[in-house]
């Protein structure tokens, strides 16, 4: 059966390249620092982002656990939207193992917390509040339909943290994906970012791994931290190697993908039974509302499934569609077909 696989772009497998270079890559025990693949990759992506330094990482929850973690101590408070990704999906992570208060602050529709929300959010100092740390943004913003931050408002949020003496932190998990939204370098969208975290596994399709990025300082405290975690891993260059591949051939083809999610959502948006803007897909991700009444998400997941063509539930009457590396635009016409196809039928 032909399979469309529209679940997340997590699920992309390594491409050839990919594998070629992790069955070649040299390498050395990291905890030790000798590991000259993940030397490489930590310089190229401190590089791209025009930090000082950077950190391999196992997953995104590690690349924003270790930051929280360097930024903030035990019952510190850090600012964040209440639909971001760390908030939401990472099980609370920094209260469960840093002691760190998590505030949250309303994401508007397109990603961006309210700069007088923030503004309101940090704490004056007094005895009776935790002390604000941080404030941490996600670019793109996955459950706002992966829109982008843009380079102003990044800009505007930067100022507001200069000004109250706070850090800023960048959940980049697609961070390249905004920038290529954005028609920029992603390193200008973090200039003011005190730490980045950016995902491999992703829509650049490494198996495993992020990376964290920011001053040399605080990646020292960053690798403290990792290891803390038990993230120190050992001849990890062979992971590294993938992502190095990654961060030289996959960048540029994320394009393709936002074009795709596009189609998708101009296809969707014609379909009996389905609600869909698509003015809002900007990037790989397409949030669809099922407006047919008793038509539940999970029983049309399973019926599109049965046909090859994979979303994620993720809510009642909401579906998501994530655009990735495996899927064409041809998939895109195939995926439109079973989708007119299942919904005539129940
Ligand atoms: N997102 C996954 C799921 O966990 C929802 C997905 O399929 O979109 N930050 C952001 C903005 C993310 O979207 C994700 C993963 C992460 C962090 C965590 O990355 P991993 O899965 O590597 O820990």
């Amino acid at each position: 059966m032909r399979i469309v696989d529209l679940r997340s772009d997590t699920i992309t497998r390594p491409t050839p390249a990919m594998r070629r270079a992790m069955a070649e890559a040299r390498v050395g025990d990291d905890v030790f620092g000798e590991d000259p693949t993940v030397k490489q990759l930590e310089e190229m992506a401190a590089e791209r982002l025009d930090k000082e330094a950077a950190l391999f990482v196992a997953s995104g929850t590690m690349g924003n656990l270790v930051s929280l973690l360097v930024h903030c101590h035990r019952g510190d408070e850090f600012i964040l939207g209440d639909q971001s990704h760390t908030f939401f999906y990472e099980q609370g992570g920094s209260a469960g193992l840093g002691g760190i208060h998590p505030r949250t602050v309303p994401n508007q529709p397109d990603g961006t917390l309210a700069l007088h929300n923030i503004e309101a959010a940090i704490r004056p100092d007094d005895i009776h509040f935790p002390r604000t740390r941080l404030i941490a943004l996600e670019n793109t913003h996955t459950r706002c339909d992966g829109s982008p931050l843009d380079v102003n408002y990044m800009r505007a949020v930067g100022e507001i943290a200069r000004r109250y003496e706070v850090k800023v932190h960048v959940d980049g998990a697609r961070l390249f994906n905004a920038a290529i939204a954005l028609g920029m370098e992603a390193r200008d969208l973090v200039a003011e970012a005190d730490s980045v975290s950016f995902c491999l596994s992703k829509g650049l399709g490494a198996p495993v791994g992020s990376v964290v990025c920011g001053t040399r300082d605080f990646i020292t405290e960053a690798r403290r931290a990792r290891k803390m975690l038990g993230g120190g891993m050992r001849q990890v260059g062979i992971l590294a190697a993938g992502g190095i591949v990654a961060l030289t051939e996959m960048l540029d083809r994320l394009a393709g993908d936002h074009a795709n999610a596009r189609k998708l959502a101009e296809g969707l948006a014609d379909i009996d039974g389905l609600s869909i803007d698509p003015e809002r897909v900007k990037t790989n991700i397409v949030y669809l509302k099922v407006t047919r009444s008793g038509t539940v998400s999970e029983l049309l997941t399973e019926k599109l499934s049965s046909e090859g063509v994979r979303l994620l539930p993720t809510g009642p009457n909401q579906l998501r569609a994530v655009t990735n590396y495996h899927v064409t635009s041809d998939d895109i016409d195939y995926a439109l077909g079973v989708f007119r196809r299942v919904l005539s039928s129940i």
